[in-house]
């Protein structure tokens, strides 16, 4: 089992107090997700969109990672061979956790993106529309966040991995949304091994190969050490 993809969604950080975006009190919770999570709502309103990330990116200062989060960055530092953790969320747990090998496919909320040159800079506080860029100075700085109908950022490096993947892993997404949903049949074609560790069945679990139902706080920890003890 040398080469591991796990793709991560709003389920690893349930637990640590984030509100999922199709649970009951979902995070759209409010909003309609083309309300605020495509880019007519921002030329539409860009007052509500920069709102609705401002106060998501202000709840990261009250939110820690939980075990799944530092499981995962315990299986980066002690796994040998290639690994590569695809996270869906825009939160910063992963890091927080000591992750590294790890990439945000729908941008970040700490991140500010401009939208006239295309420059990505480090952001932690509100982002009132018209914030200008660092680098060209335009009026033009938004959300780094991939709203739908935009490419998924570093689509390259995830199929390749994908590709390559001897094991694909995915934890806490009800496999809605494209393409991430669609990762475990790229791996299957390769012939990768697929696990789910969710609350709940999503969306694809009939692709998986083995599917574990519950908490990813218990699921990860439980499944990061029983693969540092076969390695
Ligand atoms: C693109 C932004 C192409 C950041 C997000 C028709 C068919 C197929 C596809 C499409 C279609 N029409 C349109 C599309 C494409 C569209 C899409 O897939 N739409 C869906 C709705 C059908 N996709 C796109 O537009 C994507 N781009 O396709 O570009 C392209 C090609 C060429 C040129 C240009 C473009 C871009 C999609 C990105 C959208 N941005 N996020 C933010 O605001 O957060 S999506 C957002 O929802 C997340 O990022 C994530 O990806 C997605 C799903 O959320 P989840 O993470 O899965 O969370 P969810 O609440 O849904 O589920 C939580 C799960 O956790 C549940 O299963 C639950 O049981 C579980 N859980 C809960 N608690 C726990 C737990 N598990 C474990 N432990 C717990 N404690």
């Amino acid at each position: 089992m040398r080469h591991i993809v796990i793709l991560t969604g709003a389920g690893i950080s349930a637990e640590s107090g984030i509100a999922t975006f199709r649970g009951p009190g979902g995070l759209w919770e409010g909003h309609r997700v083309e309300d605020v999570c495509t880019p007519a709502a921002l030329a539409r309103d860009p007052a509500l969109v920069h709102r609705f990330y401002d106060l998501r990116r202000a709840a990261l200062a009250a939110v820690a990672p939980n075990a799944a989060h530092n499981a995962l960055a315990r299986l980066d530092r002690a796994w040998r061979g290639e690994l590569l953790i695809v996270t869906q969320n825009v939160d910063d747990l992963h890091e927080r956790a000591g992750a590294r090998r790890l990439l945000h496919m729908h941008g970040e909320l700490r991140s500010a993106l401009c939208a006239s040159c295309g420059a990505q800079q480090a952001w932690s506080e509100a982002l009132p529309p018209g914030s200008v860029c660092a680098d060209c100075h335009a009026p033009e700085l938004r959300p780094d966040i991939v709203f739908f109908g935009e490419m998924p950022y570093q689509m390259e490096r995830i199929d390749d991995a994908l590709s390559q993947a001897d094991l694909f892993v995915s934890i806490g997404t009800s496999g809605a949304v494209y393409p991430a949903a669609g990762f475990v049949r790229l791996a299957r074609q390769h012939g990768a091994a697929t696990l789910e560790l969710n609350l709940e069945r999503s969306e694809g679990s009939a692709w998986f190969d083995e599917t574990r139902l519950g908490p990813a706080g218990t699921l990860v920890p439980a499944w990061v050490d029983e693969i540092l003890e076969t390695a």
